[in-house]
Order: structure tokens, then sequence, then C-alpha cells
């Protein structure tokens, strides 16, 4: 049986994989940070079959000691300060997790066991200021705001220990995926737990930033699928991971309001709170690489994916 470890396990990824792993009989060994409050609520279905374990991604120790303890055959890193505005907030700490932390764990990974398989969690925010349209693995990386600035380090020190160290080191730069276990500050989920609480008459009104912001949105549970394929392959690599369309905030409005008989327009209300020091330009995967040598396909599509979530936070609110 082989055994995963997974960073970030709490997190929206973190589950979804873990669920796929478990479905192919991997020991699955989840990698959390200590907290005062547990932050279980996406994995609480699966305690009974993963291991949970205290680390950090700020501590050294704690990582090359999991490692030695529990001899995964794949790590996947998907820990990271996540949310792009909080990164202007606190850029040093975002470097410190999301970039730095990278190379705790491939250098705990290095000491232990350099056959072990590693797996990177990059951003489609790599890519920012856009020098290509639409993007690849080889397009050049013009990062916006801290997180992608640290992620192009998490990257590049990936590949850096692929060459140095000849070690099996993947990235895989991955446009923005969501599901109904998205956080609630992220766009996609702040626009379907506000349809639904508007719906339910527990409030009258959504505030949002820029509506003409363009993204490419999958759902996570397509994308932890090629995270897989990634470290199955012969060679590691770098692959991009999207759907290859892209669909303005304003679109995902009308269809999340649409699909419960209500005109956003007489809800959304624009914030200048949630405008951006900088925004990304037109971020569009080219996926070709992952469909032609992973063999990825993608099973939900956009319209899909945005009724399936205010769908699941109307069932949430009305238990
Ligand atoms: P998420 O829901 O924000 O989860 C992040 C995870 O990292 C959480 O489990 C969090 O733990 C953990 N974490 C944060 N700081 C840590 C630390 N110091 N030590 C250990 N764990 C720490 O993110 P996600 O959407 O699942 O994304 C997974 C990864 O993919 C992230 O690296 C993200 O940057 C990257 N990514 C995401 C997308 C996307 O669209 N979702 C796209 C491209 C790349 P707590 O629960 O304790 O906070
Ligand atoms: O913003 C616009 C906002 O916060 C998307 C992370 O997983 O994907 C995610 O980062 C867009 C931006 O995600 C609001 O200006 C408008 O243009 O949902 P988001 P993100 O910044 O794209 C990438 C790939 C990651 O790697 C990250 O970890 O939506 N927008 N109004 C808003 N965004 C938010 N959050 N809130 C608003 O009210």
């Amino acid at each position: 049986m082989p055994t995963a470890l997974i960073t970030g396990i709490t997190g929206q990824d973190g589950s979804y994989l873990a669920e796929l792993l478990l479905s192919k009989n991997y020991k699955v060994v989840g990698v959390a940070r200590r907290s005062s409050t547990v932050t279980n609520e996406r994995i609480n279905h699966l305690l009974d079959d993963i291991t949970v374990v205290q680390g950090d991604l700020h501590d050294q120790g704690s990582l090359l000691s999991l490692i030695e303890e529990y001899e995964p055959t794949e790590v996947y890193n998907l820990a990271a300060q996540s949310f792009v505005p909080t990164s202007w907030n606190q850029p040093a700490l975002t470097g410190d997790i999301t970039a730095i932390g990278v190379t705790r764990i491939l250098e705990a990974i290095r000491f232990v066991n350099p056959r072990i398989r590693f797996y990177q969690a990059s951003s489609s925010e790599m890519f920012g200021k856009v020098l290509e349209v639409p993007q690849k693995e080889d397009t050049p990386f013009y990062p916006r705001s801290p997180y992608g600035v640290a992620k192009v380090y998490g990257h590049w020190i990936t590949v850096n220990y692929r060459e140095s160290f000849n070690m099996f080191a993947t990235s895989g730069i991955l446009f923005n995926h969501e599901s109904p276990r998205r956080g609630l500050e992220f766009v996609t989920r702040k626009i379907s737990d506000g349809v639904a609480k508007i719906k339910l008459g527990l409030t009258k009104e959504l505030r949002l930033g820029n509506l003409e912001a363009q993204r490419d949105w999958g759902f996570a549970g397509d994308y932890v699928e090629a995270m897989w394929r990634m470290l199955q392959q012969d060679i590691p690599e770098s692959y991009v991971i999207g759907m290859g369309e892209t669909h303005a905030v304003r679109e995902f409005c009308e269809i999340a309001f649409g699909h419960v008989d209500l005109d956003y327009k007489e809800f959304v209300v624009q914030d200048e709170r949630f405008y951006r020091p900088a925004e990304v330009d037109l971020l569009i995967s080219d996926p070709t690489k992952a469909r032609t040598e992973l063999g990825w396909e993608p099973a939900v599509g956009f319209k899909e994916l945005v009724t399936m979530m205010v769908d699941a936070d109307l069932e949430r609110l009305k238990r």
C-alpha cells in the first residue's frame, strides 16, 4: 500500500485529494498545523480513514520528523497562505509559508529519502500581467501580488531540486478551481453563499469588487486527479491545468442568481474595498500538454460548477 503525505489536508484541495487517494488504496497522512480551534470541517468525514498529524511549513524539524516517521512514497505540498488579498497585508508571512516553506519540505525529502515523489501546488497567479495568451508551461511569469511572487519562488525551487538533485519533483500550474468546499472569502464561494442567503431571506445584498475580472475556473475534484497523474509519470515535469476558457465575475453572478430565478443586478453592490492594488490580466490556460501526456480531462463544466456551488450552499443553509 503506497503512503501519501499531504500538507494542507484541512484545505479545499487537501480534502478532495485525500478522497481520491483513499479510493486508490493509499495510506493517507495529512499534515495540519496546530491551532486553538480545530479546523477539520472539510475532512471530518475522512477522519476514520486518514491519519492527521501536526506539522507546520514554518518548522523544518516537524517536516523532517514526519517524513522520517511515515516514510511516504509521495508528498503533495498543498499548504500555503493562499488568499491573494491577504498577501498584500502579510507579505513576509506569505513568503515564509508559500515560498520558503517549499524549500523546507524539499530539504526534508532530500535528507530522508530523495526518491520520494513530490508535487508542488503552483498557480496561474504566477502569470499575472500575462506575457502570452493563452498561458502554457513555457509562458514567462509576471506575478502581480506577493502571493504570486511567492509561488514563482516555490515553482523554481521545485524545478531546481529536480535538476540539481535528480529528485522526482513536479510542479502543477493550476488555474482557479472551486467547489462547495472553497473558502468563503474567494469570489466564487462568496457569490454562491450570498445567492443562497438572499434566496432564503437571510440578507439583502452582496458586496463585491471588480465584476469585470476574468478567470479560468474549473472544479477542484477534477484538478486533484491531475495532481496524482503527474506523480505517476516516468519523468517529473511541470504541467498547466485549466479549462482553457475564461469567464468574468459578472457572468458567474448572472448564472448563480439566475439559477434561483433572481437578477444579480438587483442585489450586487460594487464596493471599492474589494478592489486589489494590482489585478492580473487575461488568465486563460492552454492545458494541451496535460491532456495529451497525462490523459487528463475535466468532467465538470463552468455552468455545472456554478449551479453545484449554489445548490450546496442552499442545502447547507436550510440545514
Ligand atoms: P486552502 O483551502 O487555502 O488550503 C490551504 C491549506 O494550507 C490549509 O489546510 C491551511 O491550514 C494550510 N496551511 C496554511 N499555512 C500553513 C502552515 N504554515 N503550515 C501548514 N499548513 C498550512 O487552499 P486550496 O484552495 O486547497 O489550495 C491548495 C494549494 O493549491 C495552495 O497551495 C494554493 O496556493 C494552491 N493553488 C490553489 C488554487 C485554487 O484555485 N484553489 C489554484 C492554484 C494553486 P488551515 O486550515 O490551518 O488554515
Ligand atoms: O478572486 C475578483 C478578484 O479571490 C478572483 C486562489 O485560490 O486562485 C485564487 O486566487 C477574482 C479576482 O481568487 C471580489 O479581483 C471581485 O480578480 O476568488 P479570488 P484569485 O485571486 O484568483 C489562484 C489561481 C490561486 O492560486 C489562489 O490561491 O475575483 N473579485 N470581487 C473578488 N475576489 C474576492 N475574493 N472577493 C470579492 O468580493
